[in-house]
């Protein structure tokens, strides 16, 4: 499970630091959900799309996006006392996958960020993330104009694992998204601890 621990100094509980990536497709709203609950201010590495990132980009249906993601977005939230995530925003578009293989070394887990507008876009991270055994919940941006699909309609949509949480949320909204990566953590949390229970027999 990926965590840094510091010992505890004057009986204050130790800080434990977790690792999730946040995925989906291109303007899903990755940079969105890391600027809304990031108590840093979130790095971001966006560059305009450029002439040629234009005609490899397919910006329809996606709400007045100028920018994009050439690295990642990277930010941090304390859960509760003691606990902080870091959060890294991992680029949806293909040219970018190799960045995964690296960031994903010691992930306790992932956020897939899906808009029902285009649910295909989402299918790369959750075949990487099933594929890995890397725990991971599936969160519906809730865009104004989406059309709005149930958890169970997405579930059955992507053909998830049973079990795997689907979560309605809002990029722009903090508590939504905080709400989020405590599913995250709880669902992860019993994924990991049930693999190690198998593993001792
Ligand atoms: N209406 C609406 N717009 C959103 C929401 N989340 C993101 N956006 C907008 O959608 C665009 C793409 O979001 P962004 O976070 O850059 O997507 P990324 O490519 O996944 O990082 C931006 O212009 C956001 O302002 C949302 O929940 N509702
Ligand atoms: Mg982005």
């Amino acid at each position: 499970m990926g965590s840094e621990r510091s010992d505890a100094t004057d009986g204050e509980t130790a800080a434990m630091a977790l690792k999730i990536l946040v995925a989906g497709g291109f303007g899903v709203g990755k940079t969105t959900l890391v600027g809304a609950v990031s108590e840093i201010r979130p790095l971001r590495t966006e560059e305009l799309l450029s002439e040629a990132g234009q005609s490899v980009d397919d910006t329809e249906g996606i709400d007045r996006k100028t920018t994009t993601t050439v690295a990642m977005d990277f930010g941090r939230i304390t859960i509760r006392s003691g606990l902080s995530l870091y959060l890294f925003g991992t680029p949806g578009q293909d040219r970018f996958w190799f960045l995964w293989d690296e960031l994903s070394q010691g992930a306790l887990g992932a956020v897939v960020l899906a808009d029902t507008r285009r649910l295909e876009d989402c299918f790369p991270a959750v075949d990487y993330f099933e594929h890995r055994r890397i725990p991971f919940v599936v969160a519906v941006n809730c865009f104004a104009h989406a059309r709005t699909y149930g958890a169970q309609d997405v579930s059955r949509a992507l053909d998830l694992d049973r079990g795997t949480p689907v979560v309605l949320c809002d990029a722009r909204d903090r508590d939504s998204g905080k709400e989020v990566l405590i599913r995250l953590v709880e669902y992860a949390g019993r994924m990991h601890a049930a693999r190690l229970l198998d593993s001792v027999g």
